[in-house]
């Protein structure tokens, strides 16, 4: 029944916040501020507590649907998990995603996040999450209450939405989007982008509150305990299960990226005393533990920021941007493929390794990053004392446009070169604040042969994490 519910309802959600970014307003709403003291009393004995040291089944669904359109592969549950420290993993698959699962159609899993739903309809009340977004674009993270029967009406005669709404990477991860519903109809939700001092992906935790109230109506969020936006209006009065998610929203940004993840603590629910709404029906428990996750799962000490790391992924020829690198071919240009260049039994261990010949060019570009994200870098090449080339590290605008670059030179005075053997190169990459006036919005990793005849070197294992500061 609740998989039914979902399969029905959740495309409203989806254009309605497709409708909400269009229509979006912006900035706090200082003069319904209210002191602390205004909030409602708290109802102590029927406050929910999760520390997520497992996925509770008697709590929560793991979702295994898809909405807001076809352009990605959904939620699934494979990509719900949680760590020995108790941490829900939602797990996201960009486009560069070569692995196992697959999407809600049986494809390749791309495009495919995670999210669970609670089974009980919750009341006015504070909800909490304490959690570290998704740090990539593509994917939004999103901590929502949603109820819609698909006929129930509001005063004004449209379908009701009951929802209200965090959601992190929309346009830039600096930007915190609020919403509260009682229809997905322009004039019946209230949606704001906020502005922060801070990134959501900077690695560190960060604490979404929303204080949702009736009497009198009200919605007041919060981010790491500080009111970002207070809204009066649109304020639903339905109760409304409650969602935490990562999804491929079309409004996300661009998915370029192989695998990464959202992390959640806890979560909090205190219903409030003394508020009126009108009840809806729970969900229910499933019947037996299938799909739900018996084994914690172990996450890397970092996340490899680079798609096709080793360069063992099948080269895609019909859709260039589920490659995670691109191919400036040197001396025939456009005759050769990213396919000729990955040659098997060539990269370490007797793996495959990208082999790039006199002028060949390839690059891969990270759009999560912002003015002082820092970045470590390694790989490892092989060359002769005789071969050369470099590595560019190019800033980029929002744009194709390359506004500045670090170089370092892949040749026999490069340190730890060893003629012939592959050699581990590194490097600390931080992205400027501003460089000619410009903000960095994008860095690109370029890989380039001298253009000589024999020219030749191998790449192979590279890795880039995100330092957190
Ligand atoms: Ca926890
Ligand atoms: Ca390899």
């Amino acid at each position: 029944m609740k998989k039914k519910l979902h399969a029905v309802l959740c495309p409203l959600i989806a254009a309605g916040i497709c409708l909400s970014v269009a229509a979006c307003g912006g900035g706090t709403d200082s003069s319904s501020s209210a002191p602390e003291e205004d909030y409602p009393e708290l109802d102590l004995a029927h406050a929910f507590t999760d520390d997520f040291n497992s996925v509770d089944r008697s709590y929560w669904s793991i979702m295994n649907t898809r909405w807001g359109g076809e352009s990605h592969g959904g939620v699934i549950r494979e990509n719900v998990g949680y760590t020995e420290d108790g941490y829900l993993v939602l797990t996201a698959n960009g486009d560069y995603y070569n692995g196992e699962k697959k999407d809600v159609l049986g494809r390749v899993g791309r495009r495919t996040g995670g999210a669970i739903v609670s089974h009980k309809a919750l009341g006015p009340g504070e909800f909490s999450v304490r959690m570290k977004a998704l740090p990539r674009f593509g994917a939004t993270t999103a901590f929502w209450t949603y109820f819609n029967d698909g006929h129930t009406l509001n005063d004004r005669g449209k379908v009701y939405n009951s929802e209200i709404d965090f959601e992190l990477n929309v346009d830039s991860f600096d930007i915190t989007m609020c919403t509260n519903w009682t229809a997905v109809e322009p004039g019946n939700y209230d949606n704001r982008k906020i502005q922060m001092d801070f990134y959501h992906n900077d690695g560190n935790w960060h604490e979404y509150t929303f204080k949702w109230m009736t009497n009198p109506e009200r919605v007041d969020y919060f981010v790491d305990g500080v009111k970002i936006s207070s809204s009066t209006a649109n304020v639903p009065i339905y109760a409304a299960q409650v969602n935490i998610g990562v999804w491929f929203a079309s409004f996300a940004g661009t998915p370029d990226f192989e695998t990464d993840y959202c992390l959640v603590d806890w979560f909090k629910y205190v219903p409030y005393k003394d508020q009126p709404y009108v009840e809806t029906p729970d969900g229910t428990i499933p019947p037996t533990d299938d799909g739900y996750p018996s084994e914690p799962i172990t996450l890397p000490e970092h996340t490899n920021l680079i798609g096709d790391a080793g360069f063992e992924y099948p080269y895609d020829a019909e859709t260039s941007t589920l490659n995670a690198w691109y191919l400036y071919p040197g001396d025939d240009e456009g005759k050769r493929t990213l396919a000729d260049l990955k040659l098997a039994g060539e990269g370490r261990n007797g793996s495959t390794g990208m082999v790039l010949r006199s002028h060949d060019r390839i690059t891969q570009t990270f759009s999560q990053v912002w003015p002082g994200y820092e970045a470590e870098l390694s790989l490892y090449v092989k060359h002769s004392a005789a071969q050369s080339g470099t590595l560019t590290i190019q800033y980029l605008m929002s744009t194709e446009n390359v506004i500045g670059s670090d170089e370092i030179s892949i040749n026999a005075d490069t340190p730890g070169f060893k003629d012939g053997e592959f050699y581990q190169i590194t490097k600390h990459i931080v992205v400027p604040e501003t460089v000619n006036g410009q903000e960095v919005k994008r860095i690109r990793l370029r890989f380039a042969a001298d253009e000589k005849d024999g020219n030749q070197i191998v790449l192979d294992d590279l890795f880039m994490y995100h330092v957190v500061s």
